[in-house]
């Protein structure tokens, strides 16, 4: 079953939105297999973010992910990372649809609430950076039969 790795950023625990967001992909039908609320060191954050490190904004971008606790997830499912992305909105809330959750709940480039996983070689490589093996759990759910 597909994965895909998401992140409630520093802003979107700060404003209280992690249960909000949880539960947008929990009705969705997506399954919760890992969850975890930490401080990210700056190796963390660069590794993560590393295909931006030449870019203008990457030093507050590592600023910004290292500023507070995250909420970092790993949710399974039908098309999860392509439909978690979309649930997600663009990358700039000013131009995410309403009903997103950028486009409903941020303002900023810099202070987009959520991370997710873009292809399956991302979802891949982030959920490895982020989990441990024992982390990512495989459990059944009975109400899967009807998603
Ligand atoms: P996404 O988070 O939608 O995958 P991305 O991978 O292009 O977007 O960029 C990673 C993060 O970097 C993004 O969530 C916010 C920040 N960012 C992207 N473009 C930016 C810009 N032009 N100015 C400031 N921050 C930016
Ligand atoms: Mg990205």
């Amino acid at each position: 079953m597909e994965k895909t790795f998401l992140m409630v950023k520093p802003d979107g625990v700060q404003r209280n939105l992690v249960g909000e967001i949880v539960s947008r992909f929990e009705k969705k039908g997506y399954q919760l297999v890992g969850a975890k609320l930490m401080t990210v060191s700056r190796e963390l954050a660069e590794k993560h973010y590393a295909e931006h490190k030449e870019r203008p904004f990457f030093g507050e971008l590592v600023d910004f992910i290292t500023s507070g606790p995250v909420f970092a997830m790993v949710w399974q499912g039908n098309n999860v990372i392509a439909n978690a992305r979309s649930m997600m909105g663009k990358t700039n809330p000013a131009d995410a649809a309403s009903g997103t959750i950028r486009g409903d709940f941020a303002t900023s480039v810099g202070m987009n609430i959520i991370h997710g996983s873009d292809s399956p070689e991302s979802a891949e490589r982030e959920i490895a950076l982020w989990f441990s093996n024992d982390e990512v759990l495989a459990y059944d759910k009975t109400i899967q039969a009807w998603i």
